[in-house]
């Protein structure tokens, strides 16, 4: 009797909790983005197949992991919390102070500093606050002009941080490619920047930064080093570090560093850290994205862990073999060659334009982005130069041998491009990137 009892009692809760499991599910379809917006989830799902059928050449993208997706579509976007952890406008932070703390340490762990702010939407922003902690409207900002390398926000003229302020700018020497440092040191001593930049978007070479910083102190002027690009490789030690040399460090999280779309801005001295907290809040934004900030913390998780090492030594081993591949079938690089991660090519001397190139590339599933050159002759909007890089194929796992075989398609590509005649070669190379890339699945995508 009693285990006849108690088998009843059993069967009718587990059949009323599967009952429920179910009622839940079809209530979560019946609200699911496939049910709700059929048309932006099939959008979804042919960006995601696009992505996986492409070789992604874009030096400043990058493939995250599926844990940092699953933390980005949370429901930590539901929640306001402007403020700092232990100090905020709104009640509830509870959970949110512990993930903004968690991404402020791993933070502080991964790069070696003392101070962190997470909250940045992203890399311009990021820069924004850097102005306004230590700038007025009007005071001089020494940064790379961006043709030859720099970014939009470090003074450029169609940028708030150009008009807003008096922006002087360095470039390259046109016999090496290579950042002219007595140009940087002669503009500093000539212009007493109180801010100088140094980074920026495609320079394939080293930064000095102990060279930047001997000049910075010259004159007295804040050092920021705009790490965006290098961030995965300067975690990883496959680049120097700034820290001990920039008074600020300034970063977008989605690229060599494989995170989700935000941005972080750290600094050793308690002074800066605090123009820089307060700049970042309440000086330009509200509140923190905090789906980003947990996507930060995971995404810090992950380059804390060894295999990233090998990783940021991986980007750097690739894009070397490719830029020697390409050199090899007669491309011009700018500088020669790289350090890092991103490969500057002068397509002037293969007698094609960046955007066509770069246009029957895309078509033959090989994605870059027509770029400026240093000195270049011609429009922003029609450069001469792509610019490439290895981040993605370096995660989804690429080696040397298949950066000699993407050289080999880009050099029939342009080759064809140059001749007026490009359709079939696109077509055969369309079909063999696409058997390469069925062997090399992309994280995060299903
Ligand atoms: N869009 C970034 C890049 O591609 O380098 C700069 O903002």
């Amino acid at each position: 009797m009693g285990h006849h009892r108690g088998a009843n009692s059993r069967r009718p809760c587990a059949w009323v909790a599967a009952a429920v499991d179910v009622e839940k599910e079809g209530a979560m379809a019946e609200n699911s983005l496939n049910v709700v917006d059929p048309e932006i989830a099939e959008l979804i799902r042919a960006e995601e197949r696009r992505q996986a059928d492409t070789v992604k050449l874009i030096a400043s993208e990058n493939y995250v992991s599926r844990a940092v997706l699953e933390a980005t579509g949370t429901v930590l976007t539901n929640k306001y919390s402007e403020g700092y952890p232990g100090k905020r406008y709104y009640e509830g932070q509870q959970v949110i102070d512990k993930i903004e703390s968690l991404a402020v340490e791993r933070a502080k762990a991964v790069f070696g500093v003392n101070h962190a702010n997470v909250q940045p939407y992203s890399g311009s922003p990021a820069n924004l606050a850097v102005y306004l902690a230590f700038l007025n409207p009007g005071d001089t900002v020494l940064g790379m002009g961006l043709p030859f390398g720099g970014h939009l926000t470090h003074g450029w003229s169609v940028s708030a941080t150009g008009k807003w302020f008096n922006s002087v700018r360095y470039g390259v020497r046109r016999d090496t490619g290579r950042i002219d440092m007595d140009e940087v040191r002669a503009l500093a001593l000539e212009h007493r920047p109180k801010l100088i930049f140094c980074g920026g978007t495609a320079i394939p070479r080293t930064i000095d930064f102990p060279a930047f910083a001997e000049i910075a102190k010259e004159v007295g002027a804040v050092l920021a080093a705009d790490i965006a690009h290098i961030a995965g490789l300067v975690a990883g030690g496959a680049h120097p570090s700034p820290v001990g040399y920039a008074d600020v460090i300034s970063t977008t999280t989605h690229k060599t560093l494989r995170g989700p779309r935000g941005a972080m801005l750290m600094a050793n001295s308690d002074e800066v850290a605090k123009a820089l907290d307060k700049a970042v809040f309440p000086g330009l934004q509200g509140g923190p994205h905090n789906h980003t900030t947990a996507a930060i913390a995971v995404a810090l998780h992950e380059a804390a862990q060894p295999e990233f090492k090998a990783y940021a030594a991986q980007v750097v081993k690739n894009a070397k073999a490719l830029a020697d591949e390409l050199l090899a079938r007669g491309f011009d690089l700018v500088s020669g060659g790289t350090d890092n991660h991103l490969i500057l090519i002068d397509l002037t001397s293969k007698g094609v334009g960046g955007k066509p190139a770069a246009q029957a590339l895309d078509r033959a599933g090989l994605e870059t982005n027509y770029n400026t050159v240093p000195f270049d002759p011609r429009k922003p909007f029609d450069p001469s130069g792509i610019r490439i890089g290895t981040p993605s194929v370096t995660s989804r796992g690429m080696g040397e041998a298949e950066m000699r075989q993407i050289a080999a398609w880009m050099d029939e590509v342009v080759t064809a491009v140059a001749k007026g005649d490009a359709e079939d070669v696109i077509a055969r190379v369309h079909g063999e990137v696409t058997e390469l890339t069925s062997r090399f699945p992309a994280p995060g995508l299903s």
